[in-house]
This record gives C-alpha cells, sequence and structure tokens, in this order.
C-alpha cells in the first residue's frame, strides 16, 4: 500500500509540502557521468557557483577522500536544489557493481530514476539492473543520455538500445543538435526551443530550434505527442481533431504517464558542460510525480512521526549520520522517536539538508522530504523510526549477497580489537561489508561484493581508523567424507598403580547421505545387555565429535557420518567418561582410515557477464580453473556465462576477470554444495596439510 499525504499533514510547519517535492535517484553504469550530472544540475539551479570535476576531485557529491583518489563513487550522496519553486532532492548514486548497497537503498526512498546512460557504450551491464530494481520498485524514470560530445557517440543508437533493452515505452523528449565534437546544444521536444552548449557556464535561456533540425525535430516531435496521447483518452481526442496541444497540457499527460510507469522519457546532454540540464530540471518538474502524487510503500502504522533511515555515514569525528526520508511528518529537531527493532528512544537533535558533505539545519522535514541527524545511537540503515511503538514491519532492503572473501590481520599484533571495531563502523556504512570468524579455519573473514570495495574498506581502516590491515586469500573451507562401512574396537587402558582408566569400544562407521544437501553426524546406540553402562555412552559420542572437528585426511571436519556404538567394555573402578571419550576417538580415527575417506569442496555457481568478443577467453579460462559451462545468454553485446566452478579456483578470480575483460566485465556467484575433489587434486592438498602440520611441529 502507498501512502498518500493528505494536505492536513503538512499545514502545521514551514516543511515543504510533498506536492512540491522531486525525490530522484541517479543511478546507472560506472562512470557514465551521474556525478558530473548531478553536479552539473546543482551548478546550473545556483546551488553552486562553479562546475566542480570528477578528475579534479571538485564535485559536491564525490567528497570522499577516497571516492577522490579514485575518480569514481563509492557512497550514495544527498544533495537538493530548488528549480522553479520545487525543491528536487538527488541522490547520487555508485555504478560500480561493488557498491550497490546504497544504490539499492536509494531506489527506497525516491519516486523517480534518472537512469544515466553513456552515449557511446549505451545499456550496460549495471543500467539493465539499476533498471530491473527501479521496476520492482514501480518507479519512474527518466533516461539520460550523457557524453554525446564524446567520439562515436549516437543519441540514436542509444535511444534504439533503451527501446529494445529495456523497454519499447522509451521516448525521445530532447534531441541532440549536431553530434561528437560538433554537438553545439540540445532541443527541448516538450517546450519545441533549444538551449545551445553553454561550455560549462550556466546555460543560456530557450533558443529557437535551429532550422536544420526541421525534419528529425517534426518526426520525433510526432513520436513524443503519439506515445503521450496514447495514454490519455481526452488530449488523444483533441489530438486527432488536430488541436494544436499546449505544452502544458502535454506535460501534464507525460506526468501521469510517468508516473503510472506507462513512459519512460529520453534526455540528452553533456553533464561536464553543463548542456542539457535546464531541460532536464524542467522535465524533473512538470513530468516526475511527487511524494504526493507516488508516496512510499514503507509501513510506519497509525505513527504521527515516522522516518526511515536509508543510509549511514560512519566517521570517527562526527559521529555517526543517519540519512532519512520522512514518512510521517513533519519531523522537527528537538523530536524523541522510537526506534521498534531496539524499542530504545531515539533523539533527533536537530535536522540536516546535506549538500554532499555540508550540512545546513532545518526547521522542519514534511512527508516525502529527504534530510538527515547526527548521532542517533543504535539505529542502523533500513531501521524505521516512529513516535510511538507500533508494530511494522521494516522494509527489505534485498542488498546483493557478498560473494568473495579475504582473509583479515592487522599488521601490527595487538590491533585485533581496533580493526574489528573499525570494520564494524564500516559494516554500518556498508551491509554488504561482513566480518565474520571462519569457524573451520579460525580466520578472520572479511567478505564483500567485489575485490575493490574491500581494498577500500581496508584503505579507510587505515585512514579513518588509523588502523593497518593486510588481505590474504581466505582458506577454502573443505570437508572430509567417507565412502563405505567401516568398523574398529579400541581398548584404552592404564592400569598401572592405583585408580586406572579403562574404556573399550566398538563401532561402525557408515556413509550418512546428505538431507537437503547437508552432510550430518548421526550417533546411534546399539548397546545390548549394557556391556557399557549408560551412562558412558555420551561420552563415546562426544570424543567421536571431537575427533570430526578435525579429520585425518586435511585436518577439514569430517561430515556425512553415521555411527553405531554396538559392542564395548568397562570396568567397575577403573572406567570414567574420559576413558571411553578417548576410547570413542581412537577407535573413530582406526576406522575411519578404513572407511574409504575423502576430501570435499565447495562448488559454487558462478555467473559472469562479460562483452561478446572476449567469451571465447573467458570460458577458455574457465576450463583451466575446472569450471562446468551450464549455459550462455548474449543480450545487447554482453553474454552472461552461467558455470559452476571450485570455490578453490575463483578466490582471486577478479583480477583474472579485469584482465581479460579490460575491466568491462562482472560476475557474481554463491555456494551451490559440497563435492568430491578430484584425487589428483586431494592428493595435492593432502600433502600440502601433511607438510603444513609437521612445519607446526617444529
Ligand atoms: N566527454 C565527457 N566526459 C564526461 C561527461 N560526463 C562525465 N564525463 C567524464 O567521465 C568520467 C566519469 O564521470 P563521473 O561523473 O564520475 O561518472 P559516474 O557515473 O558518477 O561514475 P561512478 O560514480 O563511478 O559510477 C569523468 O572523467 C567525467 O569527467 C560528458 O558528458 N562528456
Ligand atoms: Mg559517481
Amino acid at each position: 500500500m502507498r501512502h498518500e499525504a493528505t494536505e492536513e499533514d503538512t499545514s502545521r510547519m514551514a516543511a515543504t509540502e510533498p506536492t512540491k517535492i522531486r525525490n530522484i535517484a541517479v543511478a546507472g553504469h560506472r562512470g557514465v557521468g551521474k556525478t558530473s550530472l548531478v553536479e552539473a544540475l546543482l551548478f546550473e539551479a545556483g546551488k553552486t557557483n562553479r562546475l566542480g570535476t570528477v578528475e579534479q576531485g571538485t564535485t559536491v557529491s564525490d567528497w570522499d577522500e577516497h571516492e577522490q583518489r579514485r575518480a569514481m563513487s563509492l557512497s550514495g550522496s544527498l544533495c537538493h536544489l530548488e528549480w522553479k519553486d520545487r525543491k528536487i532532492n538527488l541522490v547520487d548514486t555508485p555504478g560500480d557493481a561493488g557498491f550497490q548497497a546504497d544504490t539499492y537503498a536509494a531506489l527506497r526512498v525516491v519516486e523517480g530514476v534518472v537512469v544515466v546512460l553513456s552515449g557511446v557504450m549505451g545499456v550496460e551491464v549495471n543500467t539493465s539492473r539499476v533498471w530491473q530494481r527501479a521496476e520492482e520498485q514501480e518507479l519512474s524514470r527518466v533516461l539520460f543520455v550523457n557524453m554525446l560530445d564524446r567520439e562515436r557517440a549516437d543519441f540514436f543508437r542509444v535511444l534504439e538500445a533503451a527501446r529494445r533493452q529495456l523497454s519499447d515505452r522509451c521516448v525521445a523528449i530532447q534531441l541532440p543538435i549536431g553530434a561528437e565534437h560538433e554537438l553545439t546544444g540540445v532541443v527541448d521536444l516538450l517546450h519545441m526551443c533549444a538551449y545551445m552548449d553553454p561550455s560549462g557556464a550556466r546555460e543560456g535561456g530557450p533558443q529557437p530550434i535551429p532550422d536544420s533540425m526541421a525534419d528529425v525535430v517534426r518526426e520525433h516531435r510526432e513520436k513524443l505527442l503519439d506515445a503521450v496521447v496514447e495514454t490519455d483518452e481526452e488530449l488523444m481526442g483533441r489530438y486527432l481533431e488536430g488541436e494544436e496541444l499546449d505544452a502544458d497540457a502535454v506535460a501534464h499527460a507525460l506526468k501521469q504517464a510517468v508516473t503510472r510507469d506507462e513512459l519512460y522519457p529520453v534526455a540528452c546532454g553533456v553533464a561536464t558542460k553543463n548542456l542539457g540540464t535546464t531541460a532536464l530540471l524542467d522535465l524533473l518538474v512538470e513530468g516526475v510525480p511527487s511524494p504526493a502524487k507516488k508516496g512510499t510503500t514503507i509501513e510506519f502504522g497509525d505513527a504521527k512521526q515516522a522516518v526511515f533511515i536509508f543510509k549511514t555515514i560512519a566517521d570517527p569525528f562526527t559521529g555517526r549520520i543517519s540519512c532519512f526520508r520522512v514518512l510521517a511528518g513533519p519531523v522537527t529537531g528537538d523530536t524523541t522517536l522510537v526506534d521498534p527493532r531496539t524499542h530504545a528512544k531515539e533523539r533527533l537533535g536537530q535536522v540536516l539538508l546535506l549538500q554532499g558533505k555540508d550540512s545546513e539545519p532545518a526547521e522542519a522535514l514534511g512527508i516525502g522530504d529527504l534530510g538527515a541527524v547526527a548521532k542517533l545511537k543504535d539505529v542502523v540503515t533500513g531501521d524505521v523510526l516512529v513516535d510511538h511503538e507500533v508494530a511494522v514491519e521494516p522494509p527489505h532492503i534485498d542488498f546483493p549477497e557478498p560473494v568473495m572473501s579475504f582473509a583479515v590481520t592487522p599488521k601490527a599484533k595487538g590491533d585485533e580489537e581496533k580493526m574489528a571495531t573499525g570494520l564494524r563502523r564500516l559494516h554500518e556504512e556498508d551491509p554488504t561489508l561482513l566480518l565474520r570468524r571462519d569457524p573451520q579455519t579460525g580466520e578472520q573473514l572479511l567478505s564483500g561484493i567485489s575485490q575493490m570495495q574491500v581494498e577500500v574498506a581496508v584503505d579507510r581502516l587505515s585512514t579513518r581508523f588509523h588502523v593497518e590491515v593486510e588481505l590474504h586469500p581466505p582458506r577454502v573451507p573443505y570437508k572430509e567424507t567417507i565412502r563405505k562401512e567401516a568398523r574398529a574396537r579400541h581398548r584404552y587402558k592404564k592400569q598401572t598403580g592405583g585408580r586406572g582408566q579403562f574404556g573399550d569400544c566398538a563401532i561402525v562407521l557408515e556413509p550418512l547421505p546428505a538431507e537437503d544437501g547437508e552432510l550430518g553426524y548421526e550417533f546411534v546406540d546399539k548397546i545390548v545387555g549394557g556391556v557399557i553402562s549408560q551412562g558412558y555412552r555420551p561420552a563415546v559420542d562426544k570424543g567421536i565429535r571431537e575427533a570430526m572437528e578435525h579429520g585425518e585426511l586435511a585436518g577439514a571436519p569430517v561430515q556425512g557420518v553415521r555411527v553405531l556404538l554396538v559392542d564395548g567394555m568397562e570396568h567397575n573402578v577403573d572406567s570414567s567418561e574420559m576413558a571411553f571419550k578417548i576410547a570413542g576417538s581412537m577407535a573413530f580415527k582406526e576406522a575411519y582410515q578404513q572407511a574409504d575417506p575423502v576430501l570435499l569442496e565447495p562448488i559454487m555457481e558462478l555467473e559472469v557477464t562479460v562483452p561478446d568478443d572476449t567469451v571465447g577467453a573467458v570460458n577458455g579460462d574457465l576450463n583451466s580453473r575446472r569450471g562446468r559451462l551450464q549455459g550462455m545468454e548474449p543480450a545487447g553485446g554482453m553474454t552472461t556465462i552461467k558455470a559452476e566452478v571450485p570455490m578453490a579456483e575463483i578466490l582471486t578470480y577478479s583480477q583474472a576477470l579485469t584482465s581479460m575483460t579490460g575491466g568491462r566485465g562482472d560476475y557474481a556467484m554463491h555456494f551451490l554444495r559440497y563435492e568430491e575433489v578430484p584425487t589428483h587434486v586431494a592428493q595435492k592438498i593432502i600433502e600440502q596439510t601433511k607438510k603444513e602440520r609437521e612445519e607446526a611441529k617444529v
């Protein structure tokens, strides 16, 4: 259910009315000019006095030092501007696959998305992903074909690609005048005017459309009108009667169509020259719904005040900053809300408006508005805060799963706690960055979506938390199991003076088939006639479990075993739990050797998306990594390859993929099942373990 704002909600405070707000995420593939576009929009609207650049690290939204060093966005950035009496909140999102957590969270708090495309590359992997997400959230979308000044840029080719690959309801609302280095301006097909290239200055206001454009403008204006009137019966009637439709009437119908996701207008320009921003801003105001029109799907029960936290910035000095959307309000400073997740009261000291890293205090924020607040106690991204406790289900933000892990160690001994604290703070900022201890290997594992994401975390640990750490490939969590039945009997006996030790047990090992893909363990007590008394039998089980923690082949845990305790003997003075535990453990080790033990390894399902011309190389490489091809799906110049690959072979896949595809490849993987390691590979692992054990002994 979408909650719609009513007038009464907003009349109490000097907050911006929901009808006058536009919440827009700027999203798309990596490096298509999203940050540059946000910079240009802020500049055109008079929020800044100069057009910053990504190269020089002077943009409003890439304010973080690591973003500036890498010349790319690493997290979402909240900005706002005023245009034609409307407040436009912009969330600049990162395009890199490793940093999509913020992008996905941002899509929960906006009504509209400006999907930015490169005029050269067109629809790319992350363009489609973002599109898909926006589709799921039923968000209104506007496309912006950027970089039209670049060599080989072609607006019409990209328009066709978008119509083919994203939706056939994409329709041009602007056209470029000229192309590549001869691009001189853009035409606004809605208001039938032109804007000439301001070369980085403010745009100079509407101009007449050059005569040379007459034919192509007529053709595309007709397509636009056809598309718009098709969604509006009344307008269709007037149009068919030959009436000249004015821009307001068309804009009104367009907004309705964009609101209902029936049309996706395609705008264009050059972000770094500030070309196309006036027409785009007009379109955001006139063509994209406000929170009053579209509202939110996030639940807040009957709360009179409610906010949804969509982003957390962790700073060691200023503390935690939480960005939120007002669900019910207005919300002012000095308000106390409650977090139903923790039941804790959270006091909102000062409500802030963010402009990249800068903030200014706001008196009140109304329904639908986006803002921030500092120093909340236990709030995490995804929480809903309300004025009184209501049972609400916090929205599920379907963050991507971490796919790669690195073992992480501090360079200086004793820095373990500092490292863990820093990583916990970074996890608050980016929920897809996880630190956990591998129960099997004991290593601290830092997991994320891409290697770069993990490396950025390491850089941030150094600059923000002053801990230097090292990354290592993690150990593969091997397992061991048995292939056949075996039996053994062990008598543990020490009877030299005083009270001795005596435990004796006979066991049978059997392979235990996996249940739902999980290998288990079962202990079956088959003792008859009480040859071992009841009290000692669990000790045998315990001894066996301990022995199974480190199998004899490669020290990996043993699973998939059923143990039958079939016989034994006890001594009425010398028997003890300890003696039976040792006997159980020894009997297991003896039987295990004869039960045809094998090594198991995790198999991952891998999905690699690469440019068509690299498919051969990528497949060949997967083959050499013991990969098994499951299928290939080409779409729009890219092919998605599905394969099953042993985890051990893709621990360092990202470097290989980058070099094979020139950085244009992308992959994701998840755990599938355990499989037996082929003998020749297993042999090497077993020998390696042996060597390590011997070295450890010396
Ligand atoms: N020629 C040209 N270059 C552009 C244009 N827009 C952006 N660039 C350049 O392209 C590069 C990437 O621009 P960004 O604005 O960082 O792109 P982004 O989409 O924000 O990138 P990520 O946030 O890392 O995904 C920078 O070097 C920009 O200067 C454009 O319209 N024309
Ligand atoms: Mg960016």
